[in-house]
C-alpha cells in the first residue's frame, strides 16, 4: 500500500510540530510549504535527519511551490500570521483572509481530493474562506479549534481532581474566540458529568467557572507567557488526532469548525462554527446534533453571531 502524503502549508511552530509529530505517528510522507525560501526546506531535513535515530519511516521535503501538494491526501493549513500580546484571532482578519485565498487556490489546482484541517486564525471564518477559495466539498475542508479547547479543559480538569486527563472528556463547541462554549453538562470524569461532581464535592460550582473562564482565555495565556507568538504543541498534536481519523477511517467523534446547515444546532443560515462530528475516511460523516438546554443554546447562538459578524468583515476583503 502507498503511504499517504501530508502536506502541510505553512511552516512556523505549528507547522514544525506536526511534521514532527506525522514521523513519530508514521501516518505518512510529509511535504512542508511556506512561502519563506529555506524554512520548509531546513526544517524538513532536520526532522528527516532525526527519522533513523527514532526508527521512523517517513520521507520529508520542503517547497516554497503549491506544485509540491500535487495528490496529497491531507493538507493542514497553518499558513498566515499568529497574533502577539495584546491581539485577539479575530485582529488577524485582514492578512490571513489574503492568505487563505491563495492557499484555497493552490489546494484546488493540485489536491483537490485531499482532507483539509485548517488552524489559522480567526479559525471558523478562515475555514469559511478557504471552503470557498478552494471549491472542495464542505465535508472535506474542517478548522481545528474544539479539539485544542476541549484538550485545555480536559487538562485543567485533570488538574484539578487530581485524575488521569486520559479519562476526562469535554465538549467546547462554538467559534475559537472568546465566546466559545464549555459545555460542563456533556464533559465528563470516566463518564460522570461536571455537575454531577460537583454535587459529589469533588470541585465547587465557583471553581468550575474559572476553569471554564481559563478555557476561554486559553491561547491568550499562552500568547501572554511566549511574548513572541501563539501556542504550538497542543495545536499541533490536536490537528493529527483529526488527521489520524480521517486516514485510518477511525470515526472519532470529535469537535471542529465544521458546516452547520440552516435548521441545524438552531441555526438560520449555513455557517462553519465549532460543534461535534464524525471523522472517518468520508471527512465529516455526520453532525453530532446533542441537545442544547436554553441556557446553552443562546451561548451557542452568541458565539455563532460572532463568527457571522467577522465572515462579513471577510467577505468584504475577497
Ligand atoms: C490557540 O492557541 O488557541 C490558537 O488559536 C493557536
Amino acid at each position: 500500500m502507498a503511504r499517504k502524503k501530508i502536506a502541510l502549508v505553512g511552516s512556523g511552530n505549528i507547522g514544525g510540530t506536526l511534521a514532527h509529530l506525522i514521523g513519530l505517528k508514521e501516518l505518512g510522507d510529509v511535504v512542508m510549504f511556506d512561502i519563506a525560501e529555506g524554512i520548509p526546506q531546513g526544517k524538513g531535513l532536520d526532522i528527516a535527519e532525526s527519522t533513523p535515530v527514532e526508527g521512523v519511516n517517513a520521507r520529508y521535503s520542503g517547497a516554497n511551490d503549491y506544485s509540491a501538494i500535487k495528490d496529497s491526501d491531507v493538507v493542514i493549513v497553518t499558513a498566515g500570521v499568529p497574533r502577539k500580546p495584546g491581539m485577539s484571532r479575530d485582529d488577524l482578519i485582514g492578512i490571513n483572509t489574503k492568505v487563505m485565498v491563495s492557499v484555497g487556490q493552490g489546494i484546488k489546482e493540485n489536491c483537490p481530493n485531499a482532507f483539509v484541517i485548517v488552524i489559522t486564525n480567526p479559525l471558523d471564518v478562515m475555514v469559511w474562506v478557504l471552503q470557498q477559495a478552494s471549491g472542495l466539498p464542505a465535508n472535506k475542508v474542517v478548522g481545528m479549534a474544539g479539539v485544542l479547547d476541549s484538550a485545555r479543559f480536559r487538562h485543567f480538569l485533570a488538574e484539578e481532581f487530581n485524575v488521569s486527563p486520559e479519562d476526562v472528556t469535554a465538549f467546547v463547541l462554538g467559534g475559537h474566540g472568546d465566546t466559545m462554549v464549555p459545555l460542563t453538562r456533556y464533559s465528563t470524569v470516566a463518564g460522570i458529568p461536571l455537575p454531577d461532581l460537583v454535587k459529589m464535592g469533588w470541585t465547587t460550582q465557583e471553581k468550575l467557572d474559572q476553569i471554564v473562564q481559563r478555557t476561554r482565555d486559553g491561547g491568550a495565556e499562552i500568547v501572554g507567557l511566549l511574548k513572541t507568538g501563539s501556542a504550538f504543541y497542543a495545536p499541533a498534536a490536536s490537528g493529527i488526532a483529526m488527521a489520524e481519523a480521517y486516514l485510518k477511517d477511525k470515526k472519532r467523534v470529535m469537535p471542529v469548525a465544521a458546516l452547520v446547515k440552516a435548521g441545524q444546532f438552531g441555526q438560520k443560515d449555513d455557517i462553519y462554527v465549532g460543534v461535534p462530528v464524525v471523522i472517518g475516511e468520508g471527512g465529516v460523516e455526520r453532525l453530532v446534533e446533542i441537545e442544547l438546554s436554553a441556557e446553552e443554546q443562546a451561548a451557542f447562538d452568541k458565539s455563532a453571531d460572532a463568527v457571522r459578524s467577522l465572515v462579513a468583515v471577510a467577505k468584504g476583503l475577497l
